[in-house]
């Protein structure tokens, strides 16, 4: 523990509240009276129209929001048509990522299909085997969730240690939709599945023609076959015209463009289950079929690439939280390295395997800050440190860092990637 932060303890007055009864403005707003040209005097947007109703047919961020984009970090990235970028959750807020800023992990390229050449099948182990058009899909009766998405590699990079200076990097394999689509059940029992048949093997149309393995439990319990997120199509980037939702589970089992479900009486033990997306443990035994994430959360604000500009004063500290398994109930915050945890203030929706938004606002004094969050799930589950994740499962992981991770920020405001033990 760093010393200077022993015995500190936090601060949280009701500022704001405070501030308005004895008529004082709060730090950083100026009084009518002192003058800003930019209130007193007219600005260009006042003397000139702005753009008609027809410029923009299809609307787009302002261009002064130029910079909240996907990255992908280069050395990540061999080639792009087998790569991953990140969602720059720093900039978000509410729960709901915007389509355009999912983060994208494609193994062959985003694949470009015609909607109406598209089929998908249901084979194997079934009374009927049956192929469908988006049209076939489209009668079926639909269901709306949202769902958080994450990569079994997001954080994966930070196992060893802090690495990547931004939660867009650290944290970005993530994304929070609306799916409208089909509950696969349905599907399933048009098809009527065998008594034998346990295992589905989902099935992209890509150029990977990625697979995974699902259990009948989870087929038949609440995934979806999705074909509209937060409203409208899904982007080709996220498998246009239909993809797989397998709530709470990690994001490779969730198939893009969607051809082919087949059911079979075991696993099939293809590439992404066997020598992807399992964890080698310290004894040198891989973990295998580990599909629930586990109850994870970071602060997106202040952070590394969202440092404190504005100094002292009122600092609205802010984060995501999420657990694969249910609800998040509460998130425990602490500035100053966990020796004073206190308990952040959720907002917003509180949704099955879905994102959450937590705030803590405090009245910054200036000192560095260790910012750290701690996520508790609806089962109980407490999200653990990395030393604790560490001296499960060793080194060699790469995959499932649910480790609490932690910002020093400094008296300046600039935040950084660390790790304290
Ligand atoms: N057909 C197909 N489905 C796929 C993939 C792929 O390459 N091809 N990548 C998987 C992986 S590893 C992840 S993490 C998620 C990413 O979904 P997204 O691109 O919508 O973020 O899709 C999964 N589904
Ligand atoms: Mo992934």
């Amino acid at each position: 523990m760093i010393d200077q932060f022993k015995g500190m303890k936090p601060s949280r007055r009701a500022f704001l509240r405070g501030a308005a009864a004895a008529g004082v403005a709060v730090a950083g707003t100026k009084a009518a009276a002192e003058g800003e040209a930019q209130i007193l005097n007219k600005q260009p947007w006042n003397q000139a129209l702005g753009a008609g109703v027809d410029e923009s047919p299809y609307g787009m961020p302002s261009k002064f929001e130029a910079g909240v984009v996907r990255k992908n970090v280069p050395w990540l990235t061999a080639e792009s048509i087998s790569s991953i970028n990140f969602t720059p959750i720093h900039e978000l807020d509410g729960i709901i990522t915007p389509n355009g800023l999912c983060f994208e992990r494609h193994h062959g390229g985003a694949a470009e299909i015609d909607p109406a050449e598209h089929r998908i099948m249901i084979n194997g182990l079934v009374d009927r085997e049956l192929v469908f058009t988006m049209e076939d899909l489209m009668r079926f009766p639909r269901e709306n969730h949202v769902y958080f998405l994450e990569c079994a590699a997001n954080s994966g990079m930070e196992w060893r240690g802090a690495q990547l200076n931004g939660c867009q990097f650290t944290h970005g394999m993530i994304h929070n939709v609306m799916y409208t689509g089909v509950p696969l059940r349905l599907l399933l029992e048009e098809a009527g599945v065998k008594t034998e048949g346990k295992w589905l093997l989902a099935e992209g149309a890509d150029a990977s023609g990625m697979t995974r393995s699902i259990p009948m439990e989870k087929a038949l319990d609440d995934c979806l076959v999705a074909f509209k997120m937060n409203g409208e199509a899904l982007r080709a980037e996220q498998g246009y015209p239909v993809r797989l939702v397998v709530p709470g589970w990690e994001g490779n089992m969730w198939i893009k463009w969607l051809r082919r479900l087949e059911v079979g009486d075991q696993p099939w033990h293809h590439r992404e289950e066997t020598s992807k997306y399992t964890d080698l443990l310290g004894d040198g035994q891989a973990r295998r079929f580990t599909w629930e994430m586990d109850a994870k959360s970071v602060i997106t604000s202040p952070s590394p690439q969202k440092p404190i500009t504005h100094g002292k004063g009122p600092l609205v500290i802010t984060g995501l939280a999420w657990s694969g398994r249910g609800t998040i109930p509460r998130v425990d915050i602490t500035i100053d390295g966990g020796i004073n945890w206190m308990q952040a203030r959720m907002d917003g929706p509180s949704l099955d395997k879905s994102m959450h938004r937590f705030y803590y606002e405090i009245d910054w004094d200036g000192a560095p800050l260790l910012l750290q969050s701690r996520a508790h799930d609806s089962t109980g589950y407490v999200q653990p440190t990395k030393d604790q994740l560490r001296s499960v499962r060793g080194l060699n992981s790469i995959y499932h860092n649910n480790g609490i991770q932690t910002w020093a920020v400094n008296s300046d405001g600039v935040a950084e990637n660390v790790e304290i033990s």
